[in-house]
């Protein structure tokens, strides 16, 4: 490394550690994002393979309307050779490994659509929902629209990460937010919060513990678009989404990972298919299960 390059490392680690996300400025080329634009289009019009919770586009609907039906398609690499490569992404890589260590896998992916009038996500944090024995988990959220506080750019409490306490969750019938349970009772004020308005091909990569949320597309500027990845020490087994009856639960380790960076230690169990790409439910008909 040349002492430019690792004085750049260093800073990445610093605001990292301080801050609880560094911002990849057009981490992506244009051409990078305008074909994940086009993946995005045709998973929408079920070209990809099955999702749950899609229906086919009638025939004629414009394409316009058709990627506006949805909020968020959950597991997009599973049915995309695209997405999956974009796990991959290596200014992505890069950066994860000096964030989290040399072995990196990727266990989640989700692609936001976002038209106008679609809802954000209340304050959360990633580690309630996807838990990490070693507290690695890491996102990689990528901008494929110029995220703005207008169209529903994401929102951050800097330091929110640094306590490593995850907070109490609630169900919230908050119209601005999607039906996902909200963070509450934790000691940030919202005036804190910082609206991370970045161009189209700059990823946020933030900390697990990170309290974040997303606002309301509001603007009437079109879609709010973005590639959100999760990621984790390959060292740190996975206790996530439903056991197996019969296993213990200091054995479960979610094996269905992608290896993204190093050596899997744990390739000796091989990896499985589980995650079943499907959408997520906004306020449309309310949230009741
Ligand atoms: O993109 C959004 O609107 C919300 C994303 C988010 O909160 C997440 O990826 O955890």
């Amino acid at each position: 490394m040349t002492g430019t390059t690792s004085q750049i490392a260093t800073d990445i680690r610093d605001r990292y550690q301080d801050d609880g996300y560094v911002i990849l400025d057009r981490a992506l080329s244009p051409t990078e994002v305008d074909e994940l634009r086009a993946e995005a289009l045709r998973a929408c019009r079920g070209e990809l393979g099955a999702i749950g919770g899609h229906e086919l586009p009638p025939p004629g609907e414009a394409d316009d309307e058709t990627i506006r039906r949805y909020l968020c398609i959950h597991f997009p690499h599973k049915i995309s050779a695209l997405f999956r490569a974009t796990l991959a992404h290596p200014a992505i890589t890069d950066v994860l490994t000096q964030l989290i260590g040399p072995n990196v896998k990727a266990m989640q992916s989700m692609l936001f659509t976002k038209g106008e009038g679609k809802p954000g996500q209340a304050w959360h944090q990633d580690e309630f929902f996807i838990p990490t024995r070693d507290r690695s988990l890491t996102a990689a959220w990528i901008a494929l629209d110029d995220a703005t506080v207008e169209n529903g750019c994401l929102w951050a409490l800097p330091g929110s990460h640094r306590r490593g306490v995850l907070y109490p969750d609630r169900e919230h019938d908050d119209e601005r937010f999607d039906c996902t349970n909200e963070a509450y009772d934790f000691p940030y004020r919202e005036e804190d919060a910082v609206a991370l308005e970045v161009p189209a091909g700059s990823v946020v990569v933030f900390n697990g513990y990170l309290l974040h949320r997303s606002l309301p597309n509001t603007g009437g500027h079109g879609l709010r678009r973005a590639l959100a990845n999760h990621y984790m020490s390959a060292e740190s087994l996975l206790p996530w989404q439903e056991k197996p009856e019969g296993i213990h639960s200091g054995a479960w380790d979610y094996r269905d990972v992608v290896q993204v960076a190093g050596q899997d230690p744990y390739a000796y169990k091989g990896t499985s298919d589980i995650a079943v790409p499907h959408i997520r439910r906004d306020r449309d008909g309310g949230c009741a299960k």
